[in-house]
């Protein structure tokens, strides 16, 4: 088992006790362990075979056993015997956002609840607002919480599904009888979060590719199957519905099922008034509904459907009813960003706060990725949590990247890393590191990680007054919110949007799985009052530069092109850019 994941296991068991209502320092003594691994400068592995651990401070005797036990056999049984001790319910209701250890053990031991279900029951009641230390605004707070998690549950991270569905999809192109497939529905359109899997194959033996789908490795249950069609769980517990259509019928099932409803729709209207009909099994020449094979206008692809209907073609991303139609009936639609167009991230971790590589080591290592430039933007001493860097430590850093930087450029290697650093916004606006030293980096982004229950005027206020300031080049994640996790703090989009086309400041489209902030739903707003945007991997490790390509899916929703997005730029005109911006104000 790896640092981390034994972490996690460290700060699950102080939670865990604390739900059994233990003593508070044992509680911490975990949270502190768990944090002190996560700063390691050497491999835990190595600590632990060389019988080292007892060097760590804090991690006393019984501590040093644990950690020791995880990392060699995987397990603990310290562990499993306290989470079989605790009723299920009790660690269920942890997941509902707001409620802590605390909350969850006064509700169990003054009314008897110990599950979800219960604490529902109660609140609908209004026996929960009278509860010591509850009242009206938490049974409300509670309730949407039980509520939220119901809704996150049913959903799946598109970062999670995409791999699902290319595996899939692969498996489909291997067999013989499939002659055209591809994914559909919110996979296709690269939606955010995901609630089932959609495939669609062509084939003249629909039996032979259904009953290929059904046995697929990594399947653990076969709900439905029928001539057409069937669904399946995947290990993972997302769902996947696969269907087989005749070759000539495949491009108008994919329209169709690729969605979104409120696109299809519109379609289907815009065929009526055509006087046609336009459903899953073709467009037909009939004035009634129908999927009689002579009456269909032939169409060999989607481009011809969207052609007979009196619109150039509308990717997949973007078939939302979202303003796609106004612009695909005036022309061409832009060419919009593909992931090979960006050139590096402007908003990256190291070890020197929370991320997991060394400059030197994220240097290398996206140099040989093919990447032009990466920015290494660690936290602000604001974030303490993240163990953020005060003005000492961070102009150290600078000075460490120019060497790196020195020793690339005399191998001849053509990559740069950027100096910069993602300071807070703290509560009431102002930046966590005075001008002079925000002047020194190359990359300025500003963030929100604190005090996220502002009012939103107050919350719009803040961030404003943050991106007026001219050596902040870029609002980092502007919503806060984390995917079937958290919602986004309360926050005028539009006028911040607007402050940022005031004063010249881009804008983040943080690429993290958990993020995807900012939502691409505001994003043809903000290109309309010309904010550029940086698509950010925000990484913490290595692999996160593959969030790129995320992020670009997402940026492709937004209808941005390679002109919207700042670092897509190659270095020289980027860095003219890094300094145009702060010699606008
Ligand atoms: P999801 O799975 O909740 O993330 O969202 P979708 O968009 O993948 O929806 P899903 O899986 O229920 O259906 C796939 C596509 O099938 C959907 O995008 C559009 C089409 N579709 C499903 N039901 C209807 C319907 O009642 N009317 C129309 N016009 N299209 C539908
Ligand atoms: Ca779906
Ligand atoms: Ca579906
Ligand atoms: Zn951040």
């Amino acid at each position: 088992m790896n640092r981390d994941q034994v972490a996690d296991i460290l700060v699950e068991i102080g939670t865990l006790l604390e739900l059994k209502g233990e003593n508070p320092f044992k509680v911490r003594a975990y949270a502190n362990a768990a944090r002190a691994l996560q700063t390691l400068a050497e491999p835990l592995e190595k600590l632990v075979s060389e019988g080292r651990l007892g060097e760590i401070p804090g991690i006393g005797e019984a501590l040093q056993q644990k950690i020791t036990e995880l990392v060699t056999t995987g397990r603990l049984a310290y562990y499993e015997d306290l989470k079989n001790s605790i009723a299920p319910g009790l660690v269920a209701m942890l997941e509902i956002p707001g409620l802590g250890p605390k909350k969850i053990q006064a509700l169990h031991r003054e009314l008897g609840i110990a599950s979800v279900e219960a604490l529902e029951k109660a609140c609908r009641e209004g026996k929960v607002a009278g509860l010591k230390g509850f009242g009206e605004k938490t049974q409300t707070n509670i309730l949407e919480g039980i509520e939220r998690r119901r809704t996150y549950a049913a959903r799946h991270l598109l970062a999670e599904a995409l791999p699902l569905g290319e595996e899939l999809l692969d498996q489909l192109r291997a067999h013989p009888d499939v002659i055209r497939c591809s994914t559909g529905g919110s996979l296709r359109r690269c939606r955010e979060t995901i609630g089932d899997l959609d495939l669609l194959a062509s084939s003249k033996k629909p039996q032979a590719v259904l009953d290929h789908f059904a046995g697929l490795p990594g399947i653990s249950k076969v709900i439905a199957k029928g001539e057409t069609k069937a669904s399946v769980v995947l290990d993972c517990g997302i769902q996947a519905d696969l269907r087989v259509v005749s070759d000539a019928e495949y491009p108008f099932a994919l329209m169709y099922f690729t969605g979104s409803k409120e696109h299809n729709i519109v379609m289907r209207q815009r065929a009526i008034e055509r006087g046609l009909r336009l459903n899953e099994y073709g467009l037909f020449r009939s004035q009634s509904e129908t999927r009689d094979p002579a009456l269909r206008v032939a169409c060999r692809t989607e481009e011809e459907i969207y052609e007979k209907l009196g619109l150039h073609y509308i990717p997949p991303e973007m078939r939302e009813d979202a303003g796609e139609f106004a612009l695909a009936e005036q022309g061409p639609l832009p060419r919009l960003l593909e992931w090979t167009d960006l050139k590096g991230s402007l908003h990256n971790h190291s070890t020197w706060s929370d991320g997991h590589q060394t400059p030197a080591e994220l240097a290398r290592s996206m140099a040989d990725l093919g990447l032009a430039y990466w920015a290494v933007t660690d936290h602000s001493k604001a974030s303490f949590q993240a163990n953020g860097l005060d003005a000492r430590r961070l102009r150290q850093q600078v000075r460490e990247i120019r060497e790196i930087n020195l020793r690339l450029a005399g191998e001849g290697v053509e990559f740069r890393l950027l100096t910069g650093t993602e300071v807070d916004i703290l509560k009431d606006g102002r930046l966590d590191f005075a001008d002079d030293l925000l002047a020194e980096l190359d990359v300025v982004i500003a963030s929100v990680h604190q005090s996220f229950n502002l009012s939103e005027a107050d919350m719009t206020r803040r961030i404003i007054a943050a991106v007026q300031n001219p050596l902040v080049h870029i609002l980092g994640h502007p919503t806060g919110r984390l995917l079937l996790e958290r919602e986004p703090y309360a926050v005028d989009s539009r006028a911040v949007i607007d402050a940022c086309a005031a004063t010249g400041t881009w804008i983040e489209l943080n690429a993290s799985p958990l993020r995807l902030d900012l939502d691409w739903r505001l994003w043809p707003y903000a290109r309309s009052k010309g904010v550029k945007c940086v698509i950010n991997c925000d990484a913490h490790r290595l692999e996160h530069a593959e969030f790129l390509r995320l992020g670009a899916a997402v940026a492709r929703k937004g209808g941005l092109t390679r002109a919207d997005v700042v670092n897509a730029l190659p270095l020289p005109q980027l860095q003219k850019e890094l300094a145009r911006k702060r010699r606008r104000n």
